[in-house]
C-alpha cells in the first residue's frame, strides 16, 4: 500500500534536470501539430497538472515519465504545471491549478489533464450529503495533520474546484487508494466532459509495482500513452485507450503480488481493479474517444 516516504523534493528536482530543454525551432515547430481542434477551429490548447506527494521515489519516476511522455508527443513545456511533496499542500492544489488554467485562457475547447499521485482514505460522508455507500473519500495533501485530521481534501472540495474550469475536455488520473469512489457520489468529480480514471475501487487499496519502484497503475498507464494504447490504429492514444490497456496488467500483477505475501508478517496487499467514469464528450453520449497523445509526434529528450 501507499507508504510514507520522505518529504523533499530534491530527488524531484534531480530527476526534472535530466529532460532537455525545447528549443525555440522545436516549441515553434509545435505550433503547428496536428492536434484536433474541438470546436472547429484551431486555438485549442493541452494543459497539464501533476500533483504528487507521499512516495518520494514513485512519485520522481512517475511525474517524471508522465511529463516527458506529454512533452515529446508535443504538449509545451510551459503548460503543465507540477505541484511536487512540499508544494502538495491543500490550499496551494485547490487553488493555485486552477487560477493558472483560467488566467492562462484555458477554454472551453481545451483539452486539460489532472494527475493526483498521493495517499487517500475514507471517512464519514461530510456535508453536502452525496454518499450512496455514506463514505466520503479523501486525498492526503502534503500537510494533512493525521492526528487532527486537518487538511484532508474531500472530494467533495475537489469537484467544487473542477467545476470553476472552463474546458469541457477534462481527464483526471488518480493513483491513490479508495479512488474509485472519487466519482461515487452525487456531489463528486464523475461529470459531463470528463473522462476519470482510477486506480482502485472505491473499497481497494492502490499498490506498488515493486520491480521498478513504480505505482502500478500510472506504470501502464503512461507506457500504453507512448503507443502500445492505441487499440484502434489511428495513431492517437486516447485517454479511454489507455485506461483499457493498463487494466488488465493491473489486476493481474496485483493478484499476483497479494499471493506473493500472502504469508508475509507485516505486508497486505490486495489485488486492485482500476474504474473508469467516461463522461466525454457527455454523459449521455460517450461513444466518442479524448485524443491525447499524437503518435506521429515523437521526440527523443
Ligand atoms: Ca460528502
Ligand atoms: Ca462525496
Ligand atoms: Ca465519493
Ligand atoms: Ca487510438
Amino acid at each position: 500500500m501507499r507508504g510514507h516516504g520522505g518529504r523533499t523534493a530534491l530527488c524531484m528536482a534531480m530527476a526534472l534536470m535530466f529532460i532537455a530543454p525545447l528549443s525555440p525551432a522545436q516549441e515553434k515547430q509545435m505550433d503547428g501539430i496536428p492536434y484536433p481542434a474541438l470546436d472547429g477551429g484551431n486555438d485549442t490548447q493541452y494543459w497539464a497538472v501533476i500533483i504528487a506527494t507521499g512516495s518520494e521515489t514513485r512519485d520522481a519516476t512517475d511525474v517524471n515519465d508522465l511529463r516527458t511522455t506529454l512533452i515529446g508527443h508535443g504538449w509545451k513545456e510551459g503548460n503543465i504545471k507540477l505541484l511536487i511533496e512540499e508544494e502538495a499542500t491543500k490550499e496551494e492544489i485547490l487553488t493555485t491549478p486552477f487560477e493558472w488554467l483560467n488566467e492562462s485562457g484555458a477554454d472551453a475547447d481545451d483539452i486539460i489533464l489532472f494527475f493526483f499521485s498521493m495517499h487517500g482514505e475514507q471517512m464519514e460522508d461530510q456535508q453536502p450529503l452525496d454518499e450512496p455507500d455514506g463514505m466520503d473519500e479523501y486525498l492526503i495533501p502534503y500537510d494533512y495533520d493525521r492526528e487532527s485530521g486537518n487538511n484532508s481534501m474531500m472530494d467533495d472540495e475537489l469537484s467544487v474546484a473542477f467545476d470553476g474550469l472552463r474546458s469541457r475536455n477534462i481527464v483526471i488520473i488518480f493513483e491513490t487508494c479508495h479512488s474509485g469512489g472519487m466519482i461515487d457520489g452525487t456531489e463528486d468529480l464523475g461529470k459531463g466532459g470528463r473522462v476519470v480514471l482510477m486506480s482502485c475501487a472505491a473499497d481497494e487499496s492502490s499498490g506498488p509495482l515493486f520491480i521498478k519502484k513504480r505505482w502500478l497503475f500510472p506504470y501502464y498507464l503512461i507506457k500504453g500513452m507512448k503507443g502500445d494504447a492505441d487499440a484502434n490504429g489511428d495513431g492517437w492514444v486516447s485517454a479511454e485507450e489507455s485506461f483499457y490497456y493498463a487494466e488488465i496488467p493491473t489486476i493481474l500483477r496485483s493478484s499476483l503480488l497479494s499471493l506473493i505475501f500472502l504469508l508475509h508478517p507485516f505486508v497486505r496487499l490486495r489485488p486492485q481493479h482500476p474504474q473508469i467514469y467516461d463522461g466525454w464528450p457527455s454523459q449521455e453520449n460517450s461513444g466518442a474517444q479524448l485524443k491525447l497523445v499524437n503518435l506521429s509526434w515523437r521526440k527523443v529528450l
